[in-house]
């Protein structure tokens, strides 16, 4: 099969906490992200984004324990940025979605001046990638609060984080501006209700009754939605030329069968877990359905007598969102047989990754199609991969068949979505090398289809070593043929 539409933008994303390291070197702070400890897994399959007490968090600081903190170290991109851009050429991407830390632009979070080290070390990577003609996506925000911020401001709560983080953007439109395609304000901008730590900067342990934590992760979300809509605004100024997107963790879920009461709640599910986020950034309006949960559940957002006239006013230009796997919804635990009980249920329909993920190529032709239904904004995957525990062979290298698999059956579905009229116009793979898992702190549970010589501790010698799947994607960049 041969994919059809020739401009399609093709590439990969990363954030900085997971592939950076120098987490201390010229002048960046802490992150959030950065103090949290590797802990082996027992059970991979239900270990999302596993709860760490605030003291566990501020006893980082010293570590006089001696723990590992994975994503200080990352894979060392910050030192073998060139090595790993021209590896993603050599693959033949056009396009790479990339973040910046926050915490290396302002490691105070409202100091007077940008720090010039930590702009300069992105303006080189930003070079890299235009003189090899790669377009660039930039996620502003990628989970990784400086803790200064945290410590300060009590995070996402508090309404001065807003003036922060625009401050923050200002100074990346002016310093990044002509170098920079396309912006997503936050990554996984719905994360807020899954972790307020790494949503909103707002340790879990400070929240006594799911009714206060609820409060708190609505609260924090309301005000990135502002803060979001405010750099769109200020972008759109600052950058005419560039594009504002939104950024969504779509788990696309179905009902378990066609009992209608798991189908009703399988909607309310869908629209509690994604329409809600997609309807305020795209329609630019709080749906009645997520005002009636609020008032049933007794959730009260604060906001200000503008807040909905700009969330009204500076709507994203497109929609991205990260697809891995779906899952199902019944309203009795008991029908949900095991799986990733953090997503949903178990399909007996589909397989799933070593970690529960369950694999649904078809979802994301459907997932694609709903997007275009429901907003007809242009969308982009900007992440979409799958985890596998590998070791390089005594060839150095990885025959991840099943990656390849992975990948051209979501591209097959890409492919089809388009011959139904969905405008998708780019794909970035989570992710083109190895990085350090977001919820799971591990290295082990590798995307690439580069090869990273670490361990979950950071032993190795870091060098970098092609899989199989990139000799697999470079052709498939010459031939577009599936
Ligand atoms: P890891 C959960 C479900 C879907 C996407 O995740 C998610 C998460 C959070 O882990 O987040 C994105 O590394 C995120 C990336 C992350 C990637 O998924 O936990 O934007 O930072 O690495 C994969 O396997």
């Amino acid at each position: 099969m041969k994919f059809i539409k020739d401009d399609f933008l093709w590439g990969g994303a990363t954030s900085a906490s997971q592939i950076e390291g120098a987490y201390n070197i010229d002048g960046k702070s802490l992150t959030l992200l950065e103090m949290k400890e590797f802990k082996p897994l027992k059970d991979r399959t239900n270990n999302h984004f596993k709860i760490t007490d605030k003291k566990e968090f501020l006893k980082s600081i010293e570590n006089k324990d001696g723990l590992h903190y994975p994503k200080r170290f990352g894979i060392d991109f910050y030192n073998r940025y060139k090595e790993d851009i021209t590896l993603f050429k050599e693959a033949g991407m056009n396009v790479y979605r990339m973040s910046v830390a926050w915490a290396r632009i302002f490691p105070n979070g409202d100091d007077q001046k940008p720090n010039k080290k930590g702009l300069n070390f992105y303006k080189n990577v930003l070079n890299e990638c235009k003189e090899k003609n790669i377009k660039v996506m930039v996620t502003m925000s990628h989970f990784d609060i400086p803790y200064s911020i945290v410590e300060k401001y009590g995070g996402w709560l508090n309404r001065k984080t807003i003036d922060l983080f625009l401050k923050y953007a200002e100074t990346l439109f002016i310093e990044f501006g002509e170098m920079v395609d396309y912006w997503l304000p936050f990554n996984e901008i719905n994360m807020a209700t899954w972790s307020t730590e790494t949503g909103i900067g707002v340790f879990e342990s400070t929240f006594k009754t799911k009714n206060e934590r609820e409060n708190a992760s609505y609260q924090g979300l309301h005000n990135q939605f502002i803060a979001q809509a405010k750099v769109i605004e200020l972008g759109k100024k600052l950058c005419p030329l560039a594009k504002f997107g939104c950024m969504v963790a779509n788990i696309t879920t179905y009902s378990l069968n066609c009992n209608p009461i798991n189908e009703i709640e399988n909607l309310t599910r869908q629209q509690k877990t994604r329409w809600f986020f997609y309807d305020v950034v795209a329609r630019g309006k709080y749906p009645t359905y997520i005002k009636r949960y609020f008032e049933e559940e007794n959730i009260n957002i604060k906001m200000e007598k503008d807040d909905l006239e700009i969330l009204e006013k500076n709507v994203v230009d497109f929609i991205s969102f990260s697809y891995y796997m779906s899952a199902t919804v019944a309203v009795e635990e008991g029908e949900q047989t095991a799986g990733n009980l953090i997503f949903g249920g178990k399909n007996p329909y589909l397989k799933a990754s070593e970690w529960g993920w369950q694999i649904d190529p078809i979802g994301l032709r459907i997932t694609l199609n709903e997007l275009w239904d429901r907003y007809q904004k242009p969308l982009f995957i900007a992440e979409n991969g799958i985890g596998v525990l590998e070791t390089l062979n005594e060839n150095n290298t990885v025959d991840d068949d099943y990656r390849i698999e992975y990948l051209s059956e979501h591209f097959k579905q890409i492919n089809e979505a388009i011959k139904d009229g969905v405008d998708v116009f780019g794909y970035t793979m989570w992710t083109p090398i190895d990085v350090v898992s977001a919820s799971t702190n591990e290295m082990s549970k590798r995307y690439g289809m580069i090869y990273v010589d670490y361990d979950d501790y950071h032993n190795g010698t870091g060098n970098r070593f092609k899989k199989k799947s990139f000799d697999w994607f470079q052709n498939f960049m010459k031939t577009k043929e599936l």
